[in-house]
């Protein structure tokens, strides 16, 4: 999702809770002027509706030419209009404040309780400091849009998306250790930065009444936080196993391609080896771990290159999906609007992300799409986000948003597990359809780079900030409180030692650009329990792992239902009208590859698993 202002606004609003200890409201539909103001809670959900969307068009704009052409100049009109963005903000939680406990209808009482839930960026009502924040965000994210690591030797620069093309192809060790060092040198000047951007944060948190900056992160998910915490842990221990499972198996793999000195069997991975920058999914190695060699080939990237896919084209295939379950097709402007592909003349933030521009007549997507497989899974993934919008277009501006930012992020994955090899054969992408033991678990294979590989990952991003918003963890321990994560989590390491002179946690966009991550985390679990819902809405019977609910308008009705509802009701209520259930739960995914866990447990008999 986009970052800073913009989704301040018309997300995040809309996905916090926590509401610093306070009951349910009250629910009479009385609409009676606070004793101080002649406004009723109405009149002042209206005027700030019409604000809001006035202001959002402004910031939205200045965003968008931001993102999308990096210069000192946009700087200053971005950092100008988030100064306003988040005065406007502040306004508006102080008079949220007043009609707290007043008695009034149930959607004025969800939208004042959403606005309460408090901002991922909560700004100090000190106008200077507000000032700051706003300019030390722009700049964070611009130093990370603008990155490029320059090699001593040659003089040759790379950008990001280079780098990371030689992590996802290269099998030379030091090649990619060059690459993976390279990319971590871009946020050694973002260290200072944070450090004050977190402080600035704080301060906002408490001027608004929270301890912190966590308490409104986990706040956002309609359950205190002590219980945000137990439901989380919840998940994962349910899929931990199965990810140490996969760690072991690679882990054996990789040693054979590298070596015992390079990969011992007892140690975490080292990190550069994995396939990508931030070992967050391995698909790309999938070639070094594929379990039964040349049967059923998967190779979309080789399929996309030769049959010489471009960025519209993909977007279109994207497009097709969705509209074959009976969606609506994408409005004229996203053609007109979007960035599709970098481009060649300027600097932009290549980070994918989906924007809701204009009160939801403009909707648009940014990503720098390569004729490869990970972008076409990642432009199913945005249109995830515009299908939301698209759906919820109807709804009160501060109710468009997800029934909880982990919905927002599940809708495109979802749909990415409905592109079996039945479907990708039927698309020209894959040769044939090999019906057998040993493809399904190659197929598996695959999908687990990505969909386990990612979990403790997903986890682990914010349980690194929590303790830095606390003070728990202190800046001198940034880098290495980041280093213990990543070994308890995801048993990988780094490559060569890393001291306090880095700050390799700003080397992923989330942290310069301040998206929470636990976001991630849920959509992989839940986006399990959408697909088996939608499958069975579909009426199709088989096993998970082979259903596609392509041209089902059945499954379509059902996923519509859920995604226009937006963020008017608590995110349970999503959860039943598309799942029938009320909790998140990963029985699904790991029903999905009960078959991949079988094979991975006799793989690893014998081995030494753990770290
Ligand atoms: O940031 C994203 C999307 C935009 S919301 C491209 N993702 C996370 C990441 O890249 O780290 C999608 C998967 C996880
Ligand atoms: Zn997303």
């Amino acid at each position: 999702m986009k970052p800073n202002f913009f989704r301040e606004l018309w997300v995040s609003l809309m996905l916090m809770i926590g509401l610093m200890g306070c009951g349910p409201m009250a629910t009479n539909t009385e609409d009676q002027p606070m004793a101080e103001s002649t406004e009723t809670v109405r009149q002042f959900l209206e005027r700030s509706e019409q604000e809001s969307l006035v202001l959002g068009r402004e910031t939205g704009a200045a965003n968008w030419v931001r993102a999308t052409y990096l210069t000192p100049d946009t700087a200053v009109i971005a950092a100008k209009a988030g100064e306003r963005g988040l005065a406007f903000q502040n306004e508006l939680f102080e008079r949220a404040m007043g009609f707290r406990d007043q008695p009034m209808d149930a959607e004025s009482a969800r939208i004042i309780e959403l606005i309460l839930r408090g901002s991922f960026m909560p700004a100090p009502n000190d106008e200077a400091l507000r000032a700051e924040l706003s300019q030390v965000s722009t700049a964070l994210e611009g130093l990370y849009g603008a990155g490029e690591y320059c090699d001593p030797d040659t003089g040759i620069c790379r950008s990001l998306p280079e780098l990371e093309n030689v992590l996802a192809t290269s099998r030379d060790y030091d090649e990619q250790l060059q690459a993976w060092i390279g990319w971590r040198t871009v946020s050694v000047p973002m260290r200072p930065m944070y450090e004050r951007f977190v402080e600035l944060n704080n301060i906002g948190a408490r001027d608004q009444g929270y301890e912190d900056l966590s308490q409104i992160w986990k706040g956002g998910y309609d359950m205190d936080e002590a219980d945000f915490d137990l439901e989380s842990e919840r998940l994962w221990s349910q899929v931990e196993p199965l990810y140490e499972s996969l760690q072991c198996h690679v882990r054996a793999k990789l040693n054979e391609q590298y070596g015992d000195s390079r990969v011992p069997l007892d140690a975490p991975i080292p990190a550069h080896l994995l396939g990508n920058m931030w070992a967050q999914t391995w698909s790309n190695i999938y070639d070094l771990v594929e379990p039964y060699p040349g049967v059923a080939s998967l190779d979309v990237t080789a399929s996309l290159q030769s049959q010489n896919y471009d960025a519209v084209r993909m977007t279109e295939m994207a497009e097709a999906f969705f509209t074959s379950l009976g969606l609506p097709e994408l409005p004229q402007s996203f053609w007109q609007n979007s960035m599709l592909t970098k481009p060649a003349d300027r600097d932009v933030v290549c980070h994918a992300s989906a924007w809701d521009l204009d009160n939801g007549n403009d909707p648009r997507i940014k990503q720098c799409v390569e004729a490869n497989e990970d972008q076409l899974i990642t432009l199913h993934h945005e249109l995830g986000h515009i299908y939301y919008f698209l759906l919820y277009k109807d709804q009160r501006p501060f109710l468009k948003g997800g029934a909880h930012d982990g919905f927002h992020e599940a809708v495109g994955d979802t749909i990415v597990l409905s592109m079996t090899p039945a479907y990708l054969q039927a698309q020209g992408l894959v040769p044939s359809v090999a019906i057998s033991k040993e493809a399904l678990i190659n197929q598996q294979m695959k999908l687990a780079l990505d969909r386990i590989a990612f979990l403790p990952f997903g986890k682990l991003m914010d349980h690194w900030r929590w303790p830095i918003f606390t003070g728990e963890v202190s800046p001198e321990d940034f880098n290495e409180s980041w280093w213990a994560l990543r070994r308890e989590y995801q048993g990988v390491a780094p490559p060569v030692p890393r001291s306090e002179a880095d700050f390799d946690p700003g080397a992923k966009y989330h942290i310069p650009a301040h998206v929470p991550y636990m976001r991630y985390f849920l959509s992989h679990v839940m986006q399990f329990q959408f697909h088996q819902a939608l499958c069975n809405a579909s009426g199709y019977e088989g096993p998970l792992h082979d259903c596609s609910i392509y041209g089902s308008e059945a499954a379509g009705e059902r996923l519509g239902a859920m995604l226009s509802m937006g963020a008017s009701q608590p995110w349970p209520n999503a959860m039943r009208a598309i799942t029938g259930q009320e909790r998140m739960d990963a029985q699904a995914i790991l029903a999905y590859f009960a078959p991949l866990s079988d094979w991975l447990a006799e793989q690893n008999q014998g081995r030494q698993c753990g770290w």
